[in-house]
This record gives structure tokens, sequence and C-alpha cells, in this order.
């Protein structure tokens, strides 16, 4: 977006000073390349505070927050509870680089309430999980190639930076700089909710797969559901084959339900990977699985993983005050219904406006679709959504006091502290929004 067409509150405004000065030190400014606003045009907010539902940028402007910091935040920001647990924990030293009895309550709780996951390891990021759970894939079955779907993110390892390759069941091509194309041409990427290609590709190299790394519920390219016939057939072919699969949870786990996507679909993986809400907005990562794949894990087994601050007791202890205040009983119906109360008013205020519009949501996350139906494919993601609909919505809800994620191709999360309040604003905020599209 052009400076002169730049809202006027950023206009000599310390957030656009911060944004000037941090660009000549941090590359694009900003720490990760979501949060830089490439995808809808103007300049990123920098805040300073949150609070539940809400947040206050350096200008002092209060937002109502769906990014959530991208999934962690489930309880809202500073829950009191997580905040407290911080702090007792800190006053004990940050770090031992030794274990501690947090990690292994941590390890207790996982596995209570994702039972596929007989062994875990701690990390501290989805992309460590996502990478160490394909490393202990192969080193478990001794086989090289790796399958994953487009517009599915799993964390940026190289192997995983992979886009299809030029026929459909031809290996990898990088999908970024700096990826050797001898490592992408063992990533194979297919189509989300194709079973036919997973039945092509099985057929064809069934016995060189070592592991399938899938989000069960698409949070990456927008909001994407699984067909339940994909999954079954994938998870059928993995057996058939000795393939690993994995599902990577580190934006569904105890988000879409208490035991993840993979117990609201009735769907057990081999092996899991977890992160967000685990570590409460600390860095927390983990993945396991059977115990005899995890069993592969030096210092037991010959696959190599590890970390200075795997499982750091403040994190872990954050993740803890977080999974404590989600089993309360209802957390994830309560969370569901305020889910789906925000869509439902949105897409009656887009009809009343007459914008073409749908929305859906799984559990406390959500899509926005400026299509007429809700897609089911990357292709059909790409094909229908109007980019620049929802960059001019974006715009209007963040002048509004309603702050989106930067991208028509991220998925959006309410929290359990999002109030009915919250829910009316947004709403009025969306009609206003609509009524500049329509
Ligand atoms: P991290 O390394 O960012 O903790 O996790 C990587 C990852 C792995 N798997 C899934 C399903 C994920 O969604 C993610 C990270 N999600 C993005 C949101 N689209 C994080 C935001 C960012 O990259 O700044």
């Amino acid at each position: 977006m052009a400076i002169n067409n730049w809202p006027k509150y950023l206009m000599n405004s310390l957030n656009q000073t911060l944004f000037e000065k941090s660009q000549a030190l941090i590359p694009g400014g900003v720490n990760s390349p979501v949060r830089a606003f490439r995808s809808v045009g103007g300049t990123p907010i920098f805040f300073k505070k949150g609070l539940g539902s809400k947040l206050w940028d350096v200008d002092g402007k209060e937002y109502i927050d769906y990014i959530n910091s991208w999934g962690p935040m489930i309880v809202g920001h500073a829950h009191p509870q997580v905040v407290k647990a911080v702090q007792a924990a800190a006053a004990n030293s940050l770090s031992f680089g030794a274990p501690t009895g947090l990690e292994l309550e941590m390890a207790e709780l996982i596995n209570k309430l994702v039972p596929s996951m007989e062994q875990v390891r701690l990390n501290s990021s989805g992309t460590e999980a996502t990478m160490s759970a394909i490393r202990t894939a192969r080193g478990f079955t001794g086989r090289d190639k790796i399958v994953k779907f487009e517009g599915c993110y799993h964390g940026h390892s190289d192997g995983l930076l992979v886009k299809a390759g030029s026929g459909l069941l031809t290996f990898g091509e990088p999908d970024s700089g700096g990826v050797p194309a001898s490592v992408a041409a063992h990533t194979l990427t297919l189509e989300y909710n194709n079973s036919q290609q997973l039945e092509d590709l099985f057929a064809k190299s069934g016995d060189e797969i070592a592991c399938v790394i899938i989000e069960p519920v698409v949070g990456n390219m927008n909001l994407i559901v699984p067909k339940l016939e994909f999954l079954q057939t994938l998870r059928a072919l993995c057996t058939k084959h000795g393939a690993v699969l994995i599902f990577d949870e580190v934006m569904t786990g105890f988000r879409v339900h208490l035991g993840g996507a993979q117990a609201l679909y009735n769907i057990k993986p081999d092996m899991t990977t977890l992160g967000k809400v685990i570590g409460g907005g600390l860095p927390v990562g983990a993945f396991g699985g059977r115990k005899e794949i995890m069993q592969c894990l030096a210092p037991v087994g010959k696959v190599y993983q590890a970390g200075t601050l795997s499982g750091n007791p403040v994190a872990v202890s954050a993740g803890l005050a977080t999974l404590k205040l989600i089993q309360e009983n209802g957390f994830h119906e309560k969370l569901s219904a305020q889910t789906k109360k925000l869509m439902d008013g949105l897409m009656a205020a887009a009809k009343q406006a007459g914008v073409t519009f749908s929305a859906q949501n799984v559990g406390g996350m959500f899509g926005l679709y400026f299509s007429e139906h809700c897609p089911t494919s990357y292709a059909e993601i790409m094909r229908d959504n109007n980019k620049a609909h929802f960059n001019q919505f974006f715009h209007s809800m963040l002048e509004s006091g309603v702050y989106l994620g930067p991208s028509a191709f991220e998925a959006g999360f309410v929290s359990a502290a999002h109030t009915d309040a919250d829910i009316i604003f947004t709403l009025e905020a969306a009609k206003k929004a609509f009524a500049g599209l329509s």
C-alpha cells in the first residue's frame, strides 16, 4: 500500500518509526516473514501489551486479537495462572540443561491427552519437532523418501520447503532459496484430499516411503478441512506399506479438540508433532509416537536429536499451566461454540451486504474465504479466494480495531477469553468492512 494510502493512525506514529528502524537491522523488519504484512500491504503493527482477548500497539490503539500468536494463546494473553507459573519457575533458574520433574509431568500429560504418543521428546519449536520426527521415521524405516501435501506447512527445515515436482508423482523441487535440489528430490508433494493420488503413489513407490507428514486439519493455506475418507485411505496405505504416518498437530493439537485432530477424526497416527499451545506462548515443541519408533533416538538408538533448551523448565511451566486450563469441563465445546457464533455472524453480515463470502471453523480455529464455498484443496483456494477483497476487508477491520491474520492464506484463532461483547464488536466492524466491498 503506497505511503499516501496508509491509514492515518499509522502516519507519524511510533509504530512507523519502529518499523523503519527495524528494517535497517532485521530483514524485512520482522523475525518471521508472515508478520511483515507483505501479503496484505501496509505496515506491520508493533505491539506492547496483551491481556485476555485484547492487544495494544505501541501507539496505544486497542485490538481484538484473532491471531493468538498463531495459536498458542488459547486461554488469552497474560492469563494470571500462566503468568504466575512462569514467575515461579523463573525464580528457580531459567534453565538447567539437565532433566527436571516438569518434563516428566509434561510427558505424562501429553501421553494422557494424546495416547498415540507412547513416548515423547520435547524441543523448542514446531520446526524442530517435525524435522526430528522425519529423521526418526527415516531412521526407523531405513528409507529416504518423504511425502507432504501442497499448501501444508510444517516449519522451515530444508526437506519441507519443497514444492510439487514437474510430474505429479515425481519428487520435489526446492520451494525456497538455499535448499539443495538433492534434498528436495527426496520429498514428494501431493494434493490434499486427493485419495487417488495417494493410491497411485503407494502403488508405484510404497516401499520407498519413510513417512507421510500431514496437517490433519490444514491451517497454513487458510483453513482446509480433511475428507474423512482421505485420512482413512492415508492411514490404511501407510500401514500396508510400512510408512510412518506423522500427524503434524502443531496447530491443531489441543486447539480443535482436547486430544487433537486425531481424536476428532478417530485416526491413530504413528507419530505426532506438537507446538504452540503446549508452550502457552513460550518456545516448546514436541514429537512422539509408537515406542518402537521413538526408541530409535539417541542415546538408546542411532538417530541423533538434541537441544540446549529442550524441555526448558520455564517454557514447560507455561505449557503445563495452559494445558491445565484447557482440561476444564466444557472448555473445547465453549471455544468451538464461540468460534461458530463468529462464523455465522460474519456470513450473515456478508450476505446482507451482498458480498461473496464463506467461513467455517474446526474447534477454535477458523477460515474466512472471499469465495462462494469453503475450499477443499490448495488449487481451489488459489483459484477461488478473492485475495484483493480479503486485503481490503483486513485493513478495514484493522482500522476498526480487529486484528486478523495478515494473509488470505492463514487460519484465524479464537481464545477462551473472547467474550460475547468481542464477537458483537467484531461483527459491527465486519458490517462496515463488507459495506466497503459491496
Ligand atoms: P514453528 O517452528 O513456527 O514453531 O512451527 C512450525 C509449524 C509446524 N507445523 C504447523 C502445522 C505450523 O502451523 C507451524 C507454524 N505455523 C505458522 C503459522 N502459519 C507460524 C507463524 C510464523 O511462521 O511466523
